[in-house]
């Protein structure tokens, strides 16, 4: 257990940007021991203040399209501009190997050895809605820390996509040029959420295709945002020969300018806020829920009834509802 003496030193060093107490803090922040968990929602209460300031993208494509390369890129463009950048991965899939998407690191060296640079591999093991809980209070400690550009990189497995699109500014898809038809083997519901997309490897033989691409998407992209919303932007990139990376990069930061001037940035951490909130009240619950030794017991024998088909559905959760709040 640690002593409130021991918080105060790890918070006042991550207050300091010494990078340690940061990865300390998220350590913390990261445990399933539950002394680990309270002292961790201590340290955040007294950073909460601290945090907010930056700017928090979200980057997310498929297996190779060229994430981590162009995190690096964009990254060392940002350092060189003095920014601080923390880079942070959601990885559900990979429960054991501490985050695949970027375990061994090597795909952003340079961006490592960086003074202004923080990275983390992803959280490792428990569910979506754990690893998502505890990206976003890593978030808040290298804000603390001073780090103004927060980048979490996703794999699209599963939900984790939009778990990370609700907990930054700007979603980024990225994709590969050509790839057939546009917006083919992307779920659909992923470009909506999605800020810009991003066509990396538009490079050589590959910028005519990735030109075409980009022609399409914005067309695809038309009909989805509709008559009076604004499509997202579709930008080419080299991660690689790090073109197109300052360009990207502007556009996001004159976007950040207008949605501050116009109130819609806090806006849109508000709204984070609140689902989040809402969220973590859901899990909660089912999970006060379920661990409740009655409830399960019903449960069983609901079950059978339900097998034997003497109870309904409904009549079933009804009645585990009420055998729930019965004792509260
Ligand atoms: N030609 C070319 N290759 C690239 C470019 N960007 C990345 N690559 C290469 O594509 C491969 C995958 O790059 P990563 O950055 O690891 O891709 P990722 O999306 O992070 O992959 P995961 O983390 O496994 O999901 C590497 O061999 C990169 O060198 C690019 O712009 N052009
Ligand atoms: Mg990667």
């Amino acid at each position: 257990m640690k002593s409130g003496r021991d918080i105060s030193k790890i918070a006042d060093g991550i207050l300091e940007g010494n990078r340690r107490a940061l990865a300390r803090g998220i350590t913390l922040i990261e445990s399933y021991r539950e002394e680990d968990i309270e002292v961790g929602q201590q340290l955040l209460e007294r950073l909460m203040n601290a945090s907010g300031n930056s700017v928090r993208l979200g980057i997310s494509g498929v297996p190779g399209v060229g994430k981590s390369t162009f995190i690096e890129s964009m990254g060392l463009d940002l350092v060189d501009q003095g920014h601080r950048v923390a880079v942070l991965a959601v990885d559900p899939s990979s429960p054991y190997s501490g985050g695949s998407i970027m375990g061994d690191k090597t795909r952003m060296q340079n961006l490592t050895q960086s003074a202004s640079a923080f990275i983390r591999p992803s959280p490792t093991g428990g569910t979506l809605g754990g690893v998502a809980r505890r990206t976003r209070e890593s978030i808040m400690l290298c804000e603390a820390a001073g780090y103004d550009v927060i980048i979490v990189e996703t794999v699209g497995v599963g939900q984790s996509e939009y778990a990370v699109a609700d907990m930054v500014d700007f979603f980024l898809v990225m994709l590969l040029p050509g790839g057939g038809d546009a917006l083919q083997g992307i779920k659909k519901g992923i470009i909506e959420v999605a800020d810009m997309l991003v066509i990396n490897k538009a490079e050589g033989d590959q910028l005519a295709l990735a030109k075409a691409a980009k022609k399409e998407y914005q067309q695809a992209l038309k009909l989805i945002s509709g008559n009076g919303g604004v499509p997202a932007e579709v930008m080419l990139c080299s991660a690689l020969e790090r073109t197109g990376i300052k360009e990207i990069w502007q556009n996001l930061a004159d976007r950040t300018e207008e949605l501050k001037q116009s109130g819609e940035f806090e806006q849109r951490r508000n709204d984070q806020l609140l689902s989040w909130m809402s969220r973590l009240t859901e899990q909660s619950l089912l999970q006060r829920f379920w661990g409740d030794e009655k409830v399960r017991k019903l449960a069983e024998q609901c079950r059978n009834q339900l097998r034997e088909g003497t109870l309904t559905p409904l009549q079933a959760s009804k009645k585990l509802i009420s055998e729930f709040l019965r004792e509260r």
